[in-house]
């Protein structure tokens, strides 16, 4: 069996059950585990002097090699470009984008100095998975470098539509760079068809949707395949280690905390994507307008800073304790503060077992790749008393997801009517559509994620770069509509 190389911005740190282990994590760790392999990518240091060094860890079959970042790569690559101009402008946000060529300049150099450093811990036939938005012109820069290997690539965040893409200076470039992988991964239908919107309309590429599997692009005078792969989680573990905790000290004190009060939860990481101005006013709205749940239920948010050098995320942490401080001092009482915020990482476990506590999983994003904490929530539920799913129609979750409460997260009374809905909703219909959900987050878990993907990477034939092919040319949202892979 071919050795696997994963490639992703941050080598996550693996402790079981830890807390940084997400479904990106977990799902690559355990293929590591399966075929042998290695992953490699930025240690997550910054040095301001010397000359960065790989440093490689065996763990059983998986080899850890990792890297730091100079301060001045680090900025214009991660800070810079990555997630200034990028990350918003890949969550719609072009209002927040913001753009320098010379950060640009830095995303390619460190993208071709990270492909350089991983090129001699390569075999010839390790097949190579690169990660996410940060690593776009990486397989551009390992085919520059000689490397004819088997590189597919899976974008983790949504691929904008192309009016928006167009608002990223060097989208050509980006689109063609990733024309250099052999095999595309979106999260969703969607993402699929804008990206193919994009071939057809500005790349004057060709689609062709007519042999089974993925589709078959041709750009950039080059062909590559291109689907959806919708990445899930471990819905029995997570049931498993929500029921462990059921009777643990975080489940018995937010318990206590409540008395008898209904909970609304919400896990994200702080960032301006997941619509939290929007999902606090309108909890705001609920107690405004259905006095009767007033003193009645409480919404638990729970989200730790990220990215917390950069001027938005300062941003919207202040605007969120402003809007928190405000409804809570509008509407707390003696015995009860509405809005409970917390900056906090937990474990996955705790973060479980207060998932089967919490009447409504409230998931609005503006934006986002798929939202891995609206399939935890469902997971976690008890089976015979489960909480309602409220779901932005903005995630890729909400592709699969139809048991969820779905809404639009700008429209502040349609999210408060849903949270009124989802606490007074009957037990039958809980239980239906928690079934219904359960059906899909089983049968698309993360392993099936993983497995599509290789058996599609594994499946194509290698480094190709002829304009070759009678395909058969269809317009992108015909293609997207055809072929989801998963
Ligand atoms: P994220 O934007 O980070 O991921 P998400 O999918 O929700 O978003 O994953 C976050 C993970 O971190 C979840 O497993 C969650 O439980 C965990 N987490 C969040 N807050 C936590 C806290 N306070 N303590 C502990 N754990 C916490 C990106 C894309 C998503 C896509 C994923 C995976 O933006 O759209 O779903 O990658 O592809």
């Amino acid at each position: 069996m071919s050795r696997l190389i994963i490639v992703s911005n941050r080598v996550a740190p693996i402790s079981e059950g830890g807390p940084a282990a997400g479904g990106l994590a977990v799902g690559v760790y355990d293929a590591l585990k399966e075929t042998g392999g290695m992953w490699f990518g930025w240690s997550g240091d910054v040095l301001t002097s010397g000359q960065p060094q790989i440093k490689v860890e065996e763990r059983g079959p998986v080899t850890f090699a990792t890297i730091a970042l100079m301060r001045r790569d680090y900025d214009q690559y991660y800070r810079g470009f990555s997630n200034a101009t990028l990350w918003p402008a890949f969550h719609y946000r072009a209002d927040l984008l913001q753009y320098d060529r010379h950060d640009f300049e830095g995303y390619c150099r460190v993208n071709a100095w990270l492909a350089q450093q991983l090129v001699p811990l390569l075999r010839e036939d390790d097949v190579i998975w690169v990660h996410d938005y940060h690593l776009i012109p990486f397989a551009q820069a390992l085919r520059a470098a000689g490397v004819k290997n088997r590189i597919g690539f899976f974008l983790h965040i949504p691929f904008p539509a192309s009016q928006v893409l167009l608002a990223v200076p060097p989208h050509r470039e980006l689109v063609e760079a990733l024309c250099s992988f052999d095999l595309l991964g979106f999260q969703t239908a969607p993402d699929l068809r804008a990206f193919c919107d994009y071939i057809v309309n500005e790349a004057n590429g060709t689609v062709d949707a007519s042999a089974q599997g993925p589709l078959t692009i041709h750009a950039f005078g080059r062909t590559l395949r291109a689907a959806a792969y919708p990445i899930g989680v471990y819905p029995d573990e997570i049931a498993e280690l929500a029921k462990a905790g059921e009777r643990g000290k975080p489940v018995r004190t937010m318990k206590a905390t409540l008395h008898s009060r209904k909970l609304i939860m919400s896990v994200d990481r702080l960032d301006y994507s997941k619509g939290l101005v929007e999902r606090f006013r309108a909890f705001e709205r609920l107690l405004e307008h259905a006095a009767a749940q007033r003193n009645k239920v409480s919404f638990l948010q729970i989200a730790p800073p990220t990215r917390a050098d950069m001027h938005a995320y300062q941003d919207i942490r202040l605007q969120l304790e402003g809007e928190s401080g405000r409804i809570n001092g509008r509407f707390a009482e003696l015995d009860w503060t509405p809005i409970l915020y917390i900056h906090k990482q937990y474990e996955r476990s705790v973060l479980a077992a207060l998932f089967r506590t919490a009447h409504v999983g409230y998931v609005t994003p503006l934006r986002d790749g798929m939202n891995l904490v609206a399939k935890e929530y469902v997971s976690a539920q008890d089976p015979e008393n489960p909480g309602v799913l409220v779901l932005s129609r903005f995630a890729g979750a909400a592709q699969e997801l139809d048991g969820a409460l779905i809404v639009n997260p700008v429209d502040i009374d349609g999210m408060a009517e849903a949270l009124a809905r989802a606490l007074g909703m009957p037990l039958a219909e809980r239980q239906a559509r928690h079934r219904d959900m359960m059906v899909q987050l089983r049968e698309n878990n993360v392993s099936v994620w993983r497995d599509n993907f290789m058996r599609d990477l594994q499946g194509v034939a290698g480094a190709k770069s002829t304009r070759s092919g009678k395909a058969r040319a269809v317009s992108g949202k015909k293609a997207a509509r055809e072929t989801q892979a998963g």
